[in-house]
């Protein structure tokens, strides 16, 4: 079955094979989000497993992540949706210290789908750096991504950064990755929080719509 093999080919890095296999998919009728979600998040989430177990080291999971890139790129324009009118704009980064971008990523992807306008600022990025973006850009949302425990509390840092500059007023925030959780976005005085790029796409509209 399609959708096993491309759990197989992100955990063994199959980066000749998982363009082919989503492509297969695809070919055989698979909702996108069916190959994105039970395919190549699926096969992330084992290696994480595998990873937390000691199984499989650094390297592994770094050849896995791009073998997942290069299985998003294939599903990219049957994901991103059709909707073209200019919904808002929005800023999206990984916050200091955390270098995980393919949710991020995802998230932008679906954002400029919707019809956003999407910058995104990146990896690693520092309060004043979200700072200085949306003096740039003037974007009526601010989405912030963290997937490490220990980056968590950079999205606070970023939010009083955005505090202090006297620009929380002027945006909305939303905040996810896998650590974070809706008690923590209350927490740290965001406005929405997402599980996942769809769920954060309809939480931006709210925003604009609001
Ligand atoms: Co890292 N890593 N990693 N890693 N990594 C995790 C997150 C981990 C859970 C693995 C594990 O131990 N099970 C663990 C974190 C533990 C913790 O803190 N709780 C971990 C660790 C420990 C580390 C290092 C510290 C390892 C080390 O060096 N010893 C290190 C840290 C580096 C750093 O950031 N400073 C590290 C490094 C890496 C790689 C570089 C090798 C690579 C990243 C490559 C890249 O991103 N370009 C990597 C990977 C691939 C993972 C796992 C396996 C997969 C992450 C991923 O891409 N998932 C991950 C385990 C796991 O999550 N299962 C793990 C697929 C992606 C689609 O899901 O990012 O969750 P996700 O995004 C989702 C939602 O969370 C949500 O929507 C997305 C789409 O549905 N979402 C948002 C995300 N952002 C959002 C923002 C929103 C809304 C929703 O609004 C703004």
């Amino acid at each position: 079955m399609t959708l096993e093999k491309i759990v197989n080919s992100v955990l063994d890095a199959d980066l000749d094979g998982v363009e082919g296999l989503v492509k297969e998919g695809l070919e055989a009728g698979t909702d996108p989000s069916v190959l994105l979600k039970e395919g190549l998040i699926k096969g992330m989430d084992v290696v994480g497993d595998k990873f937390e177990a000691g199984d499989l080291f650094l390297p592994e999971m770094l050849a896995a992540a791009m073998t997942m890139k290069a299985g998003v790129e294939v599903l990219k324009p049957h994901l991103a949706g059709e909707d073209s009118k200019a919904a808002g704009t929005a800023i999206i980064g990984t916050v200091q210290g955390d270098i995980h971008d393919i949710g991020k990523n995802l998230v932008a992807m679906m954002l400029e789908g919707a019809g956003f306008e999407v910058a995104d600022v990146g990896i690693d990025v520092l309060p004043e750096d979200f700072v200085k973006a949306v003096q740039e850009k003037k974007p009526q949302v601010v989405g912030l991504s963290a997937l490490l425990t220990n980056t968590m509390p950079a999205v606070k840092t970023t939010i009083d950064a955005l505090k202090e500059a006297g620009l929380r007023d002027q945006v909305k925030i939303m905040v996810g990755g896998a650590p974070v959780t809706q008690e923590f976005a209350d927490e740290v005085g965001a406005d929405g929080y997402a599980t996942d790029a769809a769920g954060a796409v309809n939480i931006a509209r709210g925003f604009v719509q609001a």
